[in-house]
């Protein structure tokens, strides 16, 4: 999208400090409008801007809130020099309302732009992945001790994964696109890992898993790197929740192992960087190894592979009810994205027994 017209009445409702020079559009996402507004005087913040998707987060001020008490949290655990660049930092209004919501029934929020920093969509060496690994894993522990009943289940059955299957089966049913027909490979694909994919839900209704409060949106580029390729924080919080770790860590692996991107067109191409899975597996236990039960540890590679089964079968679902819910580029994308998560998924089944090994041997444990 175009930088919108109302961008100027939009800011005024901020308690910023300074005055807004030029606006940049940002970032890779899938869900929300991103705007770097640089800052006049240069002592004042620049500051990060965002249009919420509403369709998607139709709880935007349950949205806020576990954002703010999820930062505020952080902040508390943060050496003094880092409160402001280890998290971060909300805006609010100048009533303190947590965002804005305009005529036209767009929402808006601010966050204290962390300058110098950098995101990757796709990583290049191991270094990148072990401060990724590392990053996520004090995310997860600096929040262990905070009751995960405090957050708002923003978005309800996010990683759930009969929710997502039902989502399906509805929209295969409903064939809104008229493209349910094409798709028996990818739905028998699907079908066939149905009760092995459900293993973590199981365990949680066992209550073997304890619920964690989660980031839920563990890709790659939501982590900022130093001008040291040294990762910095954790951004994009919109779905923080309670969840399981498994699923954090499975969807981070997702976007790391992959040697092509989430929407490679060439399947062929698509195969798992072990080491880069290796270094990841080692920063994330070096931060959270300690907060980690054995059955947490057991239920990672679970996620590993539930992950892009998950994104596949969301992203399946959107192609069947015409593109409602990821921005697309093209009309085919979504399928697209759908058959490059099964081929990655493929793979990580060929590979589960080395993945699991390298696991266990980082959490001291053997197969
Ligand atoms: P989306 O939901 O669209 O992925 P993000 O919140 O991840 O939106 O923001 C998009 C990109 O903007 C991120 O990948 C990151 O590069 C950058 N970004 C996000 N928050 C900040 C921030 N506070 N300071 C600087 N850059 C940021
Ligand atoms: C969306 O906004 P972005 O691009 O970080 C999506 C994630 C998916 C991801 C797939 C709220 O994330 O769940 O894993 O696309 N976010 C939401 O790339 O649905
Ligand atoms: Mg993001």
């Amino acid at each position: 999208m175009s930088i919108p017209p109302n961008i100027a009445q939009v800011v005024a409702e901020f308690a910023i400090l300074g005055e807004i020079a030029n606006v940049q559009k940002v970032g890779s996402g899938h869900i929300n409008d991103t705007f770097h507004l640089q800052n006049t005087d240069a002592s004042q913040p620049d500051y990060l801007l965002q249009r919420i998707n509403h369709q998607v987060f139709r709880n935007v001020p349950g949205l806020m809130q576990n954002i703010l008490r999820v930062t505020e949290h952080i902040k508390t655990k943060l050496p003094a020099a880092e409160v402001e660049t280890g998290t971060l930092t909300i805006v609010k209004l100048h009533d303190g309302t947590l965002f804005h919501k305009d005529h036209d029934g767009n929402y808006w929020r601010i966050f204290h732009f962390i300058k110098d920093t950098q995101s990757f969509d796709l990583l290049t060496n191991t270094q990148q992945a072990y401060e990724g690994g590392k990053v996520f894993g004090q995310f997860q522990s600096m929040l262990a001790d905070l009751d995960p009943e405090l957050l708002a289940h923003t978005i309800p059955g996010f990683n759930d994964v009969k929710y997502r299957l039902d989502d399906l089966e509805e929209a295969f049913n409903n064939n809104l696109a008229g493209r349910a027909a094409d798709l028996k490979d990818e739905i028998r694909f699907i079908a066939e890992r149905e009760d092995v994919m459900c293993e973590i839900l199981k365990l949680g209704d066992e209550d073997k898993l304890p619920w964690r409060i989660t980031h839920n949106d563990t890709k790659f580029n939501n982590i900022l790197f130093d001008h040291k390729g040294l990762a910095q924080c954790v951004v994009d919080l919109d779905t923080v929740m309670p969840g399981y770790l498994a699923y954090d860590f499975g969807d981070a692996i997702r976007t790391i192992i992959n040697t092509a991107a989430e929407d490679e067109v060439d399947i062929s191409i698509i195969d798992l960087k072990i080491n880069l899975f290796t270094a990841y597996a080692k920063g994330y236990f070096a931060a959270a190894g300690g907060i980690l039960t054995p059955v947490e540890v057991d239920s990672l590679m679970m996620g590993v592979l539930l992950l892009p089964y998950l994104q596949a079968v969301r992203f399946l679902t959107d192609y069947m009810n015409g593109d409602i819910y990821f921005k697309i580029q093209h009309p085919e994308h979504n399928l697209q994205r759908a058959r490059a998560q099964i081929q990655l998924l493929k793979k990580l089944e060929e590979n589960q027994h080395t993945l699991q090994q390298i696991i266990f041997d980082f959490a001291g444990r053997r197969a």
